[in-house]
């Protein structure tokens, strides 16, 4: 039988603002290499590279490998109209897209995967270009949008096939379903060192490598989807995930690579430590990132000590508020004294001021102003720099009701309002105007710096 060919799409991001910050579709990637291993012929087209031929002004991007994407203004949806701020396509252009399609083979596929709820308009586009060029083949999504909004993505996406949670089991059994074809290898989920590694060599440059040591997430924090995602949490072994590391760093001369876990410190003794210690043994000219954010509460002398030593450029730490019924409510995640160790700890390793970032969520239901900024003061106390994470609602999380209930938009109904940078459960006691002056805040800048109309 012909072997089949698989188009993997990452599509677009269309929002207000838009950052790689070590930002690559892994789970589409790791389905890429699945079905690689079964011996199907896998191509892939980035919408978010930063490099394309037909592009014209190169985004800057960093040494670390994290940088801008390419950029262009487009039309805000309906729904979005009466926001005053530009609205773009992040990624290659339009062109750019349909040369790529033109240009790869023929595919009996097209798998498309999808990141934040609020970027699916960036999806439906790629989706209704694939009909138009490629005409009946068959189009799957998956992704997170996929799975948080399953309904809207099965109403209104254009894809024949929706696909809620972990894809990898799932595509295979798609296929058998669709030409009779049995599997000749299955990964077992229950044990990731199964699986290939992400088959980032389909990328057109790899400025950097996203590692995933586990899947789900002991922690049931009331504003996450995790548990949603991947309904366990699951790691993998530390020294096979240094032996992935070593496999880029050698093989491509990959030296940066960000972790995507949502505990990766949890337990450190069964897992962080010895992973350190071996990054450590081997001796490579790596760096690490934790855009994601760490658990301060793991964060004692030793594990300090080796973030530092094993390459952890900067530290972002997730300490969200300092309202200690907040605390306990969200998931009980990590107290104040914890999260002050851990910063003490930090700089005994030699992290200094600037180097020691710490997300502290804002919009959540029912806070106030004076919340958020008691977080920002007590940040700057220790040292440490305070960063705004303008909350997100999502479905099926613990917080989703009642942020349906205060929100000023139809969050339900639209995904669009799900965008963080709408604010969407702001209220009298947080308005997107006192939003801005603790943006300012955070930063140390004065309370009318740039600050735009809404
Ligand atoms: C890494 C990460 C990021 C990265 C960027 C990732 C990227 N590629 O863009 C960074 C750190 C930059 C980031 C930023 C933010 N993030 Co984030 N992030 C994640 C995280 C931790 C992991 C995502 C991931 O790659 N997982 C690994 C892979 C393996 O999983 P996957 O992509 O889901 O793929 C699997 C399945 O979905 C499926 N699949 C995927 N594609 C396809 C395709 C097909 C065809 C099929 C069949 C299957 C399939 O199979 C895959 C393998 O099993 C998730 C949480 C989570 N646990 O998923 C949050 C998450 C996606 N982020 C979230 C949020 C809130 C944010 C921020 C808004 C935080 C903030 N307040 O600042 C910002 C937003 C940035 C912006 N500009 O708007 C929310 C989602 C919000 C939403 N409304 O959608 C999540 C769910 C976390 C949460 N709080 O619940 N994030």
């Amino acid at each position: 039988m012909k072997v089949k060919k698989v188009l993997l799409i990452n599509p677009w991001i269309y929002d207000f603002a838009a950052y790689d910050m070590w930002a690559k579709p892994v789970g589409l990637m790791y389905i890429g290499s699945v079905l690689r291993k079964n011996g199907l012929d896998v191509e892939l087209i980035d919408c978010m590279s930063a490099e394309h031929p037909l592009m014209r002004k190169k985004p800057k991007r960093k040494p670390r490998g994290d940088g801008k994407f390419y950029r262009e203004i487009i039309e805000k949806p309906d729904h979005l109209k009466d926001i005053r701020r530009n609205y773009c396509r992040y990624g290659i252009s339009k062109e750019a897209f349909i040369h790529d399609l033109g240009k790869a083979k023929r595919p009996d596929i097209v798998l498309v995967t999808s990141m934040m709820t609020y970027w699916y308009t960036g999806v439906f586009d790629v989706i209704k270009i694939v009909r138009e060029y490629l005409g009946d083949i068959p189009v799957v999504l998956g992704g997170v949008y996929a799975t948080l909004c399953y309904e809207h993505a099965n109403m209104f996406s254009g894809a024949d096939r929706i696909v809620a949670g972990e894809g990898e089991i799932e595509i295979l059994k798609l296929m058998e379903e669709l030409w009779g074809t049995t599997p000749r290898w299955l990964p077992d989920m229950d044990n990731l060192d199964s699986l290939p590694y992400p088959c980032f060599d389909l990328l057109t440059k790899i400025d950097y490598v996203c590692i995933q040591t586990s899947r789900g997430c002991p922690f049931r924090c009331t504003y996450c989807a995790s548990h949603t995602l991947s309904k366990t949490f699951r790691r993998r072994d530390p020294i096979k995930v240094v032996d992935e590391i070593e496999y880029w760093h050698k093989r491509y001369g990959i030296k940066n690579f960000a972790f995507y876990d949502d505990a990766l410190l949890h337990s450190p003794e069964r897992f962080a430590i010895p992973m350190f210690h071996d990054i450590i043994a081997r001796d490579m000219d790596v760096s690490f990132h934790c855009p994601n954010g760490l658990h301060a509460r793991y964060i004692d002398t030793r594990t300090a000590g080796l973030l530092k030593k094993a390459g952890m450029e900067e530290i972002r730490l997730g300490l969200e508020t300092t309202n200690t019924v907040r605390q306990k409510q969200t998931g009980g995640k990590v107290t104040t004294a914890e999260f002050l160790k851990a910063v003490g700890n930090l700089h005994k390793a030699g992290y200094t001021n600037k180097d020691i970032g710490v997300y502290i969520l804002c919009g959540l239901p029912h806070q106030d102003a004076d919340e958020v900024r008691n977080a920002i003061e007590f940040v700057k106390s220790t040292g440490a720099r305070p960063m705004i994470a303008e909350y997100s609602p999502i479905p099926h999380t613990g917080l989703w009701k009642e942020a349906v209930k205060v929100s000023r938009y139809p969050i339900d109904k639209e995904p669009l309002f799900q965008n963080n940078t709408l604010l969407p459960c702001q209220w009298e006691g947080l308005t997107y105007d006192m939003y801005q002056d603790l943006k300012n805040e955070a930063r140390g800048l004065p309370h009318n710096y740039a600050k735009p109309s809404y």
